[in-house]
């Protein structure tokens, strides 16, 4: 049972944890000591309520949802859970008293950075939501020994170096050995006939297996004594190394075996949208949909006797393609284990499972040659064959002798397995993650499949939750909202909207401004102390801050800067209003191009910010290692949020989301959830420009963009285009940045030249930037225009999103937990 926060017994709590954990006092503890003490005194409440869910699930028996994900971005966990318990202000008045800075023990934790980046943030949302909201839900995936990588910069170029997040310990997770499932690989599949079945029986024989063993990591709602769980599995050799095995003649299998172990869960593969065919990522699909699917089923089996109504009380949300082999495994077992025929098995599967789409970016989708994949997966072959054999007969029922249909719909096809169209074929609702996304897919992507089966498909626009993104990352704004309107936008973001009231008020106003100046002198420290670079806290903080990809056109955000330099250095008297842009971005460590735009970014920002000729009016600073944890400063500092993607190749973004949340406007395209940003908060307080998502569709069906126009016509755009073959921004090879000009004139490549209509969308882009520096002169407009912001959020709170997941899609019980 969860008590009261009791100083006295939580210190200790910490001490004891000190003692038995190190043997050690609270004078001599080290920092990242204390932060495990702390953390296990904290876990401890955790764990009670954790229990007391639990019970109240087997009790209620609630309808429950599986996440199924690769990725989990969960960031750090201890000021979260303190938040979430509503202990926070409690445990840092008792560590003053100790001596301790809160904020330096929560400095102490890794991030847990089991994800890229959109995607795998989203998930660890979510969860945070549905514990919030008191749904039962499991998140399942894969416990990396090695999470994201962690970005240094030397030199200007991005190195990637190793994340061992677990090599201190974990006091979170809780290892389960107990629920560990065994998951095969390869070998053969030998049918027999049963004739006490009368029916084939399936065997797989000279396959490899390893062992799953799961850990489980809390997810604490928000004050409602709800604790879900995090799922997340590791692997381990299932015949742990046997000596005589060498003699029975399988050495080489044994060692196999523990190699498949060790390399399954190793690392996790820091592609954002680009699918890379990598046979070990199939095993890691595999393995932990495998290992999550049984465990589904076992705890289904433990209360109920008739598997035919699984989908009763469990749905597996797949999050993109990568859990998708999901509908195969849970055929499998519902076929060879449960003895189902085809029909039965494929109408639970059918009512289990869903699937979220998150990009539209062609390289982004996962294809798998037939040969690996039914060399590794070969009894999950057969089924999707004979889903496949199905769903192609289903099309030309449908639409008689049109092969055009089947070519373009087909689950197997060109020697290939689509994951998607296996996703959209068996699940029963498939979603986009903001309107025009969807309408994207509806219409042009999946346009085949919308117009065969238009009822699964759905729109749920993504979200964030508040609690991490405003409550633990901005306290001074959090307690300022709850001054003014009460602490129920806490759970109900709605309530946000209280705050327009407020926006023409002088006093408030200048309380929020001041607010942002303090978090901008924050994140000036940060900067100052990581990046060795002074920076103006009155300057306008103008952030882009997400994965480098060329969509996202960091490019066209460092081209700007160059752009602003020229006219600053020509026009010396211009009145100018200092500017800080502010870049954090990790690039996929095989994508070359995203590599040398990180280079160009700092190549940049060198030849600035060392040129005092322009009296400090421009810096540019590329923050190092950008990750939840940091993001959580800059969001609050920012004053500018940069969402300028290519019109309609951004799903939704989420950090645009955050930014809003923290009173800073969107300067960005009408792409993804910027779309329903503007539609809430009004054109006048955000900037927009460029090209519609239409325009670029249209382009890029019927061609007639021609870069070289731009290059050709305007001067501006010229001269910053030399300076990239120039020397201007690398004297000591001034053919460094060829390629970047390259990708922007040159058709010699396999694309179109400047794939991304960054040319394009220039001049709009400087424009917008214009009315931005405009709007900032103006002191009282903009205040009122960043408060506009924050009150209009409340739309963007994941609790909304996963409110219409369980109205339109899940359908789940709601449960209730007693202190
Ligand atoms: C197979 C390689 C791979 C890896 C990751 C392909 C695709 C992905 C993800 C789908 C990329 C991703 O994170 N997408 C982002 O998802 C967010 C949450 O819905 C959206 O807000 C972003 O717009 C979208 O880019």
């Amino acid at each position: 049972m969860s008590k009261r926060f009791d100083k006295e017994v939580f210190i200790e709590s910490v001490k004891s944890n000190l003692k038995t954990l190190y043997r050690q006092t609270l004078v001599d503890a080290t920092k990242q000591q204390v932060f495990q003490a702390v953390s296990y005194a904290v876990k401890d409440t955790i764990i009670d309520n954790w229990m007391e869910t639990q019970k109240v699930y087997e009790e209620e028996d609630p309808k429950m949802v599986y996440y199924m994900s690769m990725e989990f971005l969960m960031g750090r966990a201890l000021g979260n859970n303190m938040i979430n318990l509503t202990e926070y202000k409690e445990v840092k008045e008792a560590l003053e008293e100790l001596g301790f800075d809160l904020n330096v023990i929560e400095d102490q934790e890794p991030d847990a950075a089991l994800g890229n980046g959109g995607l795998g943030r989203l998930a660890a949302c979510f969860l945070d939501s549905l514990a919030t909201l008191g749904y039962a839900a499991y998140g399942c995936g894969i416990r990396y020994r090695y999470g994201m990588f962690k970005q240094k910069i030397e030199n200007g170029y991005q190195i990637e170096v190793p994340d061992n997040w677990l090599k201190d310990g974990n006091p979170f997770e809780l290892r389960r050995p107990e629920y560990a499932k065994e998951v095969k690989f390869g070998g053969y599949i030998r049918v027999e006939y049963d004739e006490a079945t009368k029916r084939n029986k399936f065997i797989q024989e000279g396959y490899q297996s390893v062992r799953a063993i799961p850990f489980d990591i809390p997810i604490v709602g928000y004050n409602n004594n709800v604790v879900n769980t995090l799922r997340v599995w590791d692997a381990e050799a299932i015949n742990d190394f046997q000596l005589d095995s060498f003699d029975k003649g399988d050495y080489q299998k044994a060692v196999e075996q523990e190699n498949l172990a060790r390399n399954i869960v190793e690392v996790l593969y820091p592609n954002d949208n680009h699918y890379a065919g990598k046979e070990l990522r199939l095993k890691q699909q595999y393995f932990f949909i495998s290992a999550s699917v049984q465990a589904a089923v076992a705890k289904y089996k433990k209360n109920h006797s008739d598997i035919r109504k699984f989908y009763e009380k469990a749905t597996f949300q797949l999050n993109d393609t990568h859990p998708t082999v999901a509908v195969a495994e849970l055929m499998r077992i519902l076929l060879d284990e449960e003895g189902l025929e085809w029909d039965e098995a494929w109408e639970v599967t059918t009512k289990t499972c869903a699937y979220t789409n998150h990009t539209i970016m062609a390289e982004a989708l996962e294809k798998w040659p037939i040969e690996l994949f039914s060399r590794l997966l070969p009894r999950i072959y057969q089924i999707i064959e004979e889903i496949n054999r199905r769903f192609v007969e289903e099309i030309q029922k449908k639409y008689p002798g049109n092969q055009e249909k089947i070519r373009k719909m087909a689950i197997i096809y060109d020697g290939q397995v689509k994951m998607a169209h296996l996703a959209i074929c068996a699940g029963y609702s498939v979603n986009g993650v903001a309107a025009l996304h969807t309408e994207i897919l509806k219409n042009q992507e999946l346009k085949d499949f919308y117009e065969m089966m238009p009822e699964k498909f759905n729109n749920k626009t993504n979200g964030i939750t508040q609690r991490r993104f405003l409550l633990h990352a901005n306290p001074l704004l959090a307690d300022w909202v709850t001054e003014h309107i009460g602490d129920e936008w806490i759970t109900d973001l709605a309530q946000i909207s209280k705050l327009k009231v407020y926006v023409d008020d002088e006093k408030a106003q200048q309380e929020f401004m001041n607010i942002k100046y303090q978090n901008k002198l924050r994140l000036a420290k940060y900067i100052r102390e990581h990046n060795g670079i002074d920076v103006d806290p009155r300057s306008i903080f103008d952030v882009q801050v997400k994965r480098l990809h060329e969509y996202k056109r960091q490019l066209l955000n460092i081209l700007h800067v160059m752009y602003l330099y020229n006219k600053i250095k020509d026009h010396p008297e211009m009145p100018f209003y200092p500017r800080t842009f502010i870049f954090g971005a990790k690039a996929a460590a095989g994508y070359r191009r995203a590599k040398l735009t990180i280079k160009l970014i700092n190549s940049v920002a060198d030849v600035i910010n060392n040129d005092k000729s322009i009296n400090g009016k421009l810096k540019v600073v590329f923050i190092e290692d950008y990750r939840v944890s940091n993001a959580e400063w800059i969001f609050a500092a920012a004053d500018v949020s940069e969402q300028i993607s290519t019109a309609s190749k951004e799903a939704s973004g989420t950090g645009n989301m955050k930014f809003m949340l923290n009173g800073a406007p969107t300067l960005g395209t009408m792409d993804g959830a910027n779309v329903e940003i503007v539609q809430e908060v009004g054109e006048e307080n955000a900037f927009i420009f460029g090209l519609s998502a239409q325009e670029v569709i249209n382009y890029e069906n019927n061609g007639g963009y021609n870069p070289m126009d731009y290059f050709n016509n305007d001067q501006d755009i010229r001269r910053v285009l030399m300076q990239l073959i120039n020397g201007e921004y690398a004297p000591d090879d001034p053919e460094r940045f060829r390629d970047i000009y390259d990708s922007l004139l040159n058709t010699n490549s396999s694309d179109r030249a400047d794939t991304y209509f960054i040319l394009a969308d220039f001049k709009s882009y400087a424009e917008a930037q214009e009315r931005v520096e405009k709007a900032y002169r103006d002191e009282t407009g903009w205040a009122r225009m960043a408060m506009m912001n924050t009150a209009c959020s409340g739309k963007f709170t994941s609790d909304r999103t996963i409110q219409q997941y369980v109205d339109e899609i899940w359908h789940l019980d709601k449960v209730t937990v007693e202190a």
